[in-house]
This record gives structure tokens, sequence and C-alpha cells, in this order.
């Protein structure tokens, strides 16, 4: 038996710590998706889930899959770059579940063109585009969950990655729009603390998903990372899943405004 996630897998560990709990999960594409991996991991601890899909090409994936968990879970359309699109979502989450407990923020986006080549070259309508998807994002979902957020206390996760903090080659103007994601959980953290709303970042190691696939030299960086992860290995996305668990459930609840790296340990190392 090992320390890793994969025997979680096959023989998934379960618990009634979020029976009774509700929350918003956001950003499922389809099985590889982190968000669904941490959707997993809160249903197996009893959690009632809702979804957002970004757009009627992603409704068939987000719908086949969300129909494998035990509670029926509301699915409703979100580009979270649209005023319209959000207020829609909570006033429709306002009359499915009443009130949430934790909200789950798994969206990034930047123009393919930008994750390629100089950071300097970055066009202002890519920046604009990779901070209002990514960044932006997060201060516009919280506010309009607070209402349901505020009414038994609650927990915001947003994931994040240490392209934030160090220079990740490719990474770009992904890595300025996650310097104000996070910057962004610090803020919300400060502003909704007296609401017993607690909203905290996990930043995971690279993870070979959609997201992830198609950046030129994923697979040698996965490699490369491997190489000086203290673990050894590479995270595994029920290792990111079960630190989001952690942060949404009452078990964090002195945990707020904080940044939690699943990364098999890569940052901490000095070469
Ligand atoms: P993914 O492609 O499965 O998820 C990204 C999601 O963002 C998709 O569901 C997509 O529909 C959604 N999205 C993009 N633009 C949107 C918009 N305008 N409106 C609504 N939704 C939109 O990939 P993933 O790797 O699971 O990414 C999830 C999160 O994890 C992202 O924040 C990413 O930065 C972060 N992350 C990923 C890795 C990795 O290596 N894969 C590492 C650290 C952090
Ligand atoms: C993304 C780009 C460059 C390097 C990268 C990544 N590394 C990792 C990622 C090293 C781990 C994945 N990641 C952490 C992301 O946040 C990805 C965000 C992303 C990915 C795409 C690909 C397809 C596209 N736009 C994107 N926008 C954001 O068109």
């Amino acid at each position: 038996m090992t320390e890793t996630a994969t025997m979680t897998e096959s023989q998934p560990f379960t618990s009634d710590l979020l029976k009774g709990k509700k929350g918003l999960v956001l950003g499922v594409a389809n099985k590889r998706s982190i968000a669904w991996g941490i959707s997993q991991a809160l249903a197996n601890h009893g959690a009632q889930l809702a979804f957002t899909y970004q757009g009627e090409r992603l409704k068939d994936s987000v719908e086949q899959l969300t129909a494998t968990l035990p509670h029926p879970a509301p699915l409703y359309a979100c580009d979270v770059t649209n005023d319209e699109d959000i207020q829609t979502v909570f006033k429709k989450l306002d009359e499915d579940f009443g009130s949430i407990q934790f909200l789950i923020h798994c969206i990034a986006f930047a123009k393919k063109e930008e994750l390629t080549g100089r950071t300097v070259d970055t066009s202002r309508d890519g920046f604009h585009l990779a901070m209002d998807v990514s960044a932006y994002s997060l201060l516009a979902l919280t506010k309009a969950a607070e209402p349901l957020l505020e009414k038994e206390g609650g927990s915001v996760v947003a994931l994040t990655y240490l392209g934030s903090e160090k220079v990740i080659p490719n990474y770009n103007v992904m890595g300025l729009a996650k310097a104000g994601l996070e910057s962004g959980i610090r803020y919300l953290a400060s502003d909704l603390g007296k609401k017993n709303i607690r909203v905290n970042g996990v930043s995971a190691g690279p993870v070979s998903t959609l997201a992830a696939r198609g950046i030129s030299g994923f697979t040698t960086m996965l490699e490369s990372h491997r190489g000086r992860a203290a673990l050894g290995r590479n995270v595994e996305i029920a290792e990111v899943a079960n630190t989001a668990l952690f942060l949404a459930s009452p078990l964090s609840s002195g945990i707020t405004g904080e940044i939690l790296y699943v990364d098999c340990g890569y940052r901490i190392m000095g070469a």
C-alpha cells in the first residue's frame, strides 16, 4: 500500500464529513478536469453539488459525468465573462439549494498565442481576457455567492499554479493572472472573514488535463517536475482534490487567505 491517492481511486475513501452541505463547482470540462476530481472527493464525503459548464459545447460531457453522482445535480450554463450568466446562476442556485457552504473555482483561460514566446509581447486584449476569466471571475462569483454563503458560513476554494510567483516557460500572461487571483484570495478573505466565509487557494503541480495538454513542452516539463520534486513523482488529481475537500470542509475552519501547495514538494527545493 502506498500513500499516494492511487488506491483511493479503486476504493474511494468515504465519510459523512460534508453530509448536508451543498456547494457549486465551476470548471468541469471532462473526466480529466481537476474540478471533476474535486467533485468526486466532495461527493464521496456526502456533499450535494451543483455545477456550471462554460457553454453548450460542454453540456453533454458535464451531464454524463454528473449523472454518476449519488445526489441529482443541478447544472447551469455560465461563461464567467458574462455578468448576466453569473446573476442567472445564483438566482437558480438560490431556488434549487437556498444556501451553499462552498464554492469551487477551477477556471482559467488565455489565448493560445499568449502561451508561447515572450510575455513582453502580450497583447492588451490578451491580457484583459486572461485577467477577466482567470482572476476577476473569482471576485464576481464570490460577490454573487455571498448571500448564499453567509447563511451558514462557507468556504471558497480556487485553483492556482506556481507560475504566479516564479517564471515558468510559456505560462506568460497566465502567471500575471494567477498572481491577481492569489492576491484576490487574500483581499476576499479579509472582506468576508467576519461573515465566516473563508477564501483559500490550492496551488497544484502540473496535471495532464485539457488545459495543460497541447502546451508546448508539457511532457518534458512533467519529467523535470518529477525529477526535482521532493517526493520524486508528480501529483495525482485525487491528492489535489483531497486538499480542496479539506479547505471546503469545517476541518479547515481556522484557515483563510492561504495558498496550499499540492506539488509533491517541488516549490521548496532550491535546485
Ligand atoms: P480544464 O480544461 O479541465 O478546466 C478549465 C476550465 O475552465 C474548463 O472547464 C473551461 O470550460 C473553463 N473555462 C475557461 N474559460 C471559461 C469561461 N469564460 N467561463 C467559464 N468557464 C471557463 O483544466 P484544469 O487543468 O482542470 O484547470 C482547472 C484549474 O486548475 C485552472 O484554474 C487551472 O489554472 C488550474 N491548474 C491546473 C494545473 C494543471 O497542470 N492542469 C495546475 C495548477 C492549477
Ligand atoms: C499552461 C501554459 C503554459 C505552461 C503551463 C500551463 N504549465 C502548466 C500549465 C507548465 C502546468 C497548466 N496550467 C497550470 C494552467 O493554468 C493552464 C491554463 C490555460 C491553458 C490553456 C490551453 C488552451 C488555451 N488556453 C489556455 N488558457 C489557460 O487555448
